[in-house]
C-alpha cells in the first residue's frame, strides 16, 4: 500500500488527520473498530515516528482491514500469519515501527501458534488483538474467546468449549508487555496504546470490541456507562486497586486469592497496590473475571528483556565479522549434496 504523500516536512507536527487514509471505511455502522481506529490515529503524532517508518500488518477478518485506513505503510496478509510477516519486516528493517492488528479468530484460532511464538521471542512490535468473541467477517461463527454455551451458526445448540483468556495466554507465553483496554473507554485506550508504543519488545493489548451485527453487547455487562464503575477495575502501577462509583471497593489478597472488599471496612492500607513488574500480580489479575470480580483493564505486566530482532541482528553481525560475509552458492553446493536417482 502506498502512503499518500503530502508536502509535510518531518519537522512539522503531524496531527490525527495525517494518519487518515483516503480509503472508504467498510466496517458496519456502529462497529467498535471505528473507535479503535480513531484512537490509534490520534496517538500516532504523539508517538512521534514519521509515517514512512510505520507499518500496520494484519491477517484476515473485519479487524484486519485496519491497514487500509491508516495513512502509513500497510500489509493485509494471510489468515493468522500477520505476526510472522511482521517479524520478517522488523528483522529486515529494524528502523520500522511495526504494528500487528488481529482478531480473536485470526490471532487465536488459525494464528495461535504464531501469536504465542511472537510473544515468546519478544520481537519488537505492537500486537493489537480486537476481541469481539466472534468471527465477524464470516458472519458470526463462535471463536476461541466465545463464552461457553454460545449459540451461533456453527454452534446452534451452544458451544461446548471453554473460552480462551488472551491475557492469560500472553502471560504464559512470557510476553514482556501485557495489557487490556476497551473500545468504549477511549481515554484509557489512548493511554494504553501510548504505553505499548513506548515498550521495546512485543507489546500485547487485548481490546474488548463490540461487533454490533453478530455479537452485540457482548461486553455490555461490564462496559455500559451505568455499570462501568462497579464492573471495571482500572489498574495503574503503584496505585491501590480500587473501583466503584466513589472508589468504595478494593481488592485484597487472602492467602493466594484476591477478594473484593469495601475499603471502609478493611482500611486503605490493606488494599493491594498494583506492581506491573510482578508476574504474580499479573497472573492474579488475569484470573479475575466477572461476575465474581470486576474485569481488570490497564497494563497488567511489563518487563524489559532483549528483543529477538536485536539479538538476531547482533548475532549475524558477529558471525560476519568472524567468518566473513559467506557465500550462498557455496552453501547450496556443499559440503554433502546428493543426487536423487
Ligand atoms: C485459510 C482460511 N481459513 C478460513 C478463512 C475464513 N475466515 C476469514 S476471516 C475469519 C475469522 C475472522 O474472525 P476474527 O479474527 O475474530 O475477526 P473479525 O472479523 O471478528 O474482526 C475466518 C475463519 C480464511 N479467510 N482463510
Ligand atoms: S461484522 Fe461485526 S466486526 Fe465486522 S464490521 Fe460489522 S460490526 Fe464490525
Amino acid at each position: 500500500m502506498e502512503i499518500e504523500v503530502d508536502t509535510h516536512s518531518q519537522e512539522q507536527k503531524l496531527t490525527r488527520k495525517d494518519f487518515v487514509s483516503g480509503q472508504e471505511v467498510r466496517w458496519c455502522p456502529g462497529c467498535g473498530d471505528y473507535a479503535i481506529l480513531a484512537q490509534v490515529q490520534k496517538i500516532m503524532p504523539e508517538v512521534g515516528i514519521p509515517r514512512e517508518k510505520i507499518v500496520f500488518v494484519s491477517g484476515i477478518g473485519c479487524s484486519s482491514r485496519f491497514p487500509y485506513y491508516m495513512n502509513t505503510y500497510g500489509f493485509h496478509t494471510i489468515h493468522g500469519r500477520a505476526p510472522a510477516v511482521a517479524t520478517g519486516l522488523k528483522i529486515a528493517n529494524p528502523e520500522l515501527s511495526v504494528w500487528v492488528v488481529t482478531g480473536d479468530g485470526d490471532g487465536l484460532s488459525i494464528g495461535a501458534g504464531h501469536f504465542i511464538h511472537t510473544l515468546r521471542r519478544n520481537v519488537d512490535l505492537n500486537l493489537l488483538l480486537f476481541n469481539n468473541r466472534i468471527y465477524g467477517l464470516t458472519k458470526g461463527q463462535y471463536s476461541p474467546t466465545s463464552e461457553a454455551g454460545k449459540k451461533t451458526k456453527s454452534s446452534p445448540w451452544g458451544s461446548v468449549e471453554r473460552p480462551m483468556n488472551p491475557v492469560r495466554l500472553a502471560l504464559a507465553a512470557e510476553a514482556t508487555f501485557v495489557a487490556r483496554t476497551v473500545d468504549v473507554h477511549i481515554k484509557h485506550m489512548a493511554e494504553t496504546l501510548l504505553a505499548a508504543a513506548a515498550h521495546k519488545g512485543t507489546s500485547f493489548i487485548e481490546i474488548y470490541q463490540n461487533c454490533i451485527v453478530f455479537n452485540d453487547k457482548t461486553f455490555a455487562d461490564i462496559t455500559e456507562r451505568s455499570v462501568r464503575d462497579e464492573r471495571l477495575l482500572e489498574v495503574v502501577h503503584g496505585k491501590p486497586m480500587r473501583f466503584g462509583k466513589d472508589n468504595e471497593f478494593g481488592i485484597v489478597v487472602r492467602g493466594t486469592r484476591p477478594e473484593v472488599v469495601r475499603v471502609d471496612e478493611v482500611g486503605e492500607d490493606r488494599i493491594l497496590v498494583h506492581d506491573s513488574s510482578d508476574p504474580n500480580i499479573a497472573s492474579l489479575l488475569s484470573k479475575m473475571e466477572p461476575p465474581d470480580y470486576p474485569a481488570p483493564i490497564g497494563v497488567f505486566y511489563e518487563r524489559h528483556s532483549p528483543t529477538y530482532d536485536e539479538l538476531l541482528i547482533r548475532q549475524i553481525e558477529n558471525v560476519i565479522q568472524n567468518k566473513g560475509p559467506g557465500n550462498l552458492q557455496k552453501l547450496l553446493d556443499g559440503p554433502s549434496p546428493w543426487e536423487i536417482s
